[in-house]
């Protein structure tokens, strides 16, 4: 019995600043409907699809900061994509600033959230790893103040059962902690989803500037292998307010193979049908029950 789900890996250009969300809604409409009409079961976009990722700028202004934040989810913006999606029952992950007003404080989280083909939000995550800096570096050429702008995830990292299949979520820097893929396996995750927006340089590390792409790649493909799952990985690319960010929006297989792959910058559709039966070998392979033996490894505090 074969499983399949394909999937399009909706890569996104830039998105200038000043560009208002409804046109970026637009945008993303204009993927889904390309993905849809392709027969697709799912479209992917990227991490904060919805605004130029602003974390690599330094901003003081609180109420200059919120304009990125989405206070809902979907809210009368974002409906006409949701509305489109369930239109032509296709399913959708979406990446956003998420501004959480309901509790004693405000919280801010760099969240995504998995959309089923009714429409309905089946699942969300909020990134648990956030790279980058909380104070000001104006030397550098542009900054990564995730740790400012926004909270470590408190969902874990969590499974749902929708597409005929268990499909996990994570953001961006989740995807490079070995955790991330196996905390999601051992919840039986056969397919995971993420965003990302990945400079092609780290001010702090310009040695590493010519392993950017390898890196990226490396991280999924051993965490696809080793945990017998399918990454469907989606960038926002392209020099965005100056910042220059990686493609490679990639569909991996179970096997660690890159089965589909963007080759530009701007806004692109990589589709791939994916067999989510291919798991079933790798999860013999690397059987968690019959293998894996945490009290054997050695007492590791905060394990
Ligand atoms: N961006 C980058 C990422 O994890 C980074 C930050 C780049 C960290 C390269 C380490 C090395 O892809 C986000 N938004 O997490």
């Amino acid at each position: 019995m074969t499983r399949i789900v394909k999937i399009a890996a909706a890569q996104s250009g830039p998105i200038p600043l000043g560009v208002s969300r409804e046109t970026v809604v637009r945008r993303l409409i204009e993927k889904l409907q390309a993905a849809a009409a392709d027969g697709c079961d799912l479209i992917v976009f990227s991490e904060c699809a919805l605004t130029p990722f602003f974390p690599h700028w330094w901003i003081e202004n609180e109420e200059e900061l919120d304009q990125y934040y989405e206070l809902r989810m979907p809210n009368p913006v974002v409906q006409p994509l949701f509305d489109a999606a369930a239109a032509r029952q296709i399913a959708f992950y979406l990446g956003y600033a998420e501004l959480d007003v309901a509790g004693d404080r405000p919280r801010r989280f760099n969240t995504s959230i998995l959309v089923d083909k009714a429409g309905a939000i089946v699942g969300k995550h909020r990134k648990i790893h956030l790279p980058g800096h909380a104070d000001h570096r104006p030397d550098n050429p542009f900054q990564n103040l995730e740790k400012r702008y926004f909270e470590s995830g408190d969902l874990g990292f969590q499974t749902w059962s929708t597409l005929g299949g268990k499909v996990g979520m994570c953001i961006c820097n989740d995807r490079r902690w070995p955790e991330t893929y196996r905390v999601l396996a051992l919840q039986g995750a056969e397919l995971i989803l993420l965003g990302y927006n990945t400079p092609d340089n780290i001010p702090e590390h310009p040695e590493m500037d010519r392993l950017v792409n390898f890196h990226h790649q490396l991280c999924m493909q051993a965490g696809a292998y080793q945990n017998g799952c399918w990454i469907v990985a989606v960038a926002k690319a392209g020099v965005e307010e100056g910042v220059s960010q990686i493609g490679l929006t990639t569909i991996i297989a179970p096997s660690g193979e890159i089965k589909a792959q963007s080759q530009s910058l701007g806004d692109e559709l990589v589709v791939f049908p994916c067999d989510l039966d291919e798991s079933i070998a790798y999860r013999e392979l690397f059987d968690f029950q019959a293998n894996r033996r945490p009290h054997h490894y050695g007492l590791i505090a905060e394990s």
